[in-house]
């Protein structure tokens, strides 16, 4: 399957709340005030989060409605809005090979799908030609580290690990020298879920970095939150968190197939000025893709987004 039809059947779910949400609306002769608190709520519980809702509803009052409200119309403004606030977060995750290697530090709650989404990016990059080097620095689960390992073997990938209960930091280090001693264009650390209300596990974060950054001073290169799209409005608190914590370059959301949830990612680009790379599908190496507004616009609200004038 195609990405683009993996992507619209993956946000199905979400498509649907948002939309079925407004359907009330069509037909309707005018936009009235019951109208507006129905596209309100409507917006509201498809995770978009308040601001991006308010931009969106004066923009649809601002709408020049020639006749009633058509379903056309209306998923013509949806999509402008989503488009013009999603754009600006939309930025891959680009390699510099200058680097040697490229460092990339994955961080994020529990379950999030960090491990998952470091073999997929695993497989990407090897696919665009890098020599790429894994490190499993999620050293509080033997479970975890064997996972990561999996991915090792499937994408071809040498995997740095060390013992269950071993120090994070330390693992972290050696991988570099490892990347380095082998060339590696890419390395990718995968960490252990923490929640951002344990100082001490934050603190482990900040020591991690602290110790890479003593082995190569402008690492890590991408600091990127991996965030699970299925918990809604939450993602937007573990942002704050981590970015205080750890000083986060970009986030990857993942999850976005089966959740209704998909339209935090809305929330997320309207609320933190940082790029979203790449957004996950499903869980084999094919369901993570680089994010791209306009398809994501059009796999959630349906229809090509109007020209703007
Ligand atoms: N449906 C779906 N499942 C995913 C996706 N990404 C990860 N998962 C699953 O989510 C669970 C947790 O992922 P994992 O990578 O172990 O999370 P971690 O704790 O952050 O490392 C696993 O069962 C993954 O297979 C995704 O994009 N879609
Ligand atoms: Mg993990």
């Amino acid at each position: 399957m195609k990405w683009l039809s993996r992507l619209t059947a993956g946000l199905k779910s979400s498509s649907s709340k948002l939309t079925s949400g407004l359907s009330a609306l069509f037909g309707k002769e005018k936009i009235d005030a019951s109208s507006i608190e129905d596209i309100e709520d409507a917006l509201i519980s498809a995770d978009l989060g308040m601001p991006a809702t308010l931009a969106i509803i004066e923009a649809i009052k601002a709408h020049r409605w020639d006749g009633p409200v058509s379903e056309d119309g209306l998923r013509s403004v949806l999509a402008e809005q989503l488009t013009t606030i999603l754009t600006p977060v939309e930025a891959p995750l680009t390699i510099n090979t200058a680097h040697q290697p490229h460092v990339i530090l994955l961080v994020g709650v529990n379950g999030s799908g960090k491990t998952t989404t470091a073999g997929k990016l695993a497989a990407k990059f090897q696919r665009d030609g890098q020599s790429v080097m894994l490190a499993a620095a999620d050293t509080f689960r033997a479970a975890a580290i064997e996972q990561l390992a999996g991915w090792g073997a499937r994408t071809d990938t040498p995997v740095i690990s060390g013992e269950r209960g071993g120090d994070a930091a330390a693992l972290a280090f050696q991988a570099i020298e490892k990347a380095r001693s082998q060339n590696s264009d890419v390395l990718i650390i995968d960490t252990a879920g923490r929640l951002q209300n344990r100082v001490e596990l934050m603190d482990e974060l900040s020591k991690i970095i602290r110790v890479i950054k003593k082995q190569m001073p402008d690492a890590p290169h991408d600091t990127v939150i991996v965030l699970d799209g299925t918990v809604g409005q939450n993602a937007l608190a573990q942002v704050k968190a981590f970015e205080a914590h750890a000083g986060l370059t970009g986030m990857i959301i993942t999850k976005l197939d089966g959740t209704a949830k998909g339209g935090v990612l809305v929330a997320l680009a309207r609320e933190f000025s940082l790029p979203v790379h790449l957004i996950g599908v499903g869980e084999t190496a094919e369901d993570l893709d680089v994010f791209r507004a306009r398809e994501f616009v059009s796999a959630l609200v349906g229809g090509e987004p109007q020209e703007q004038e």
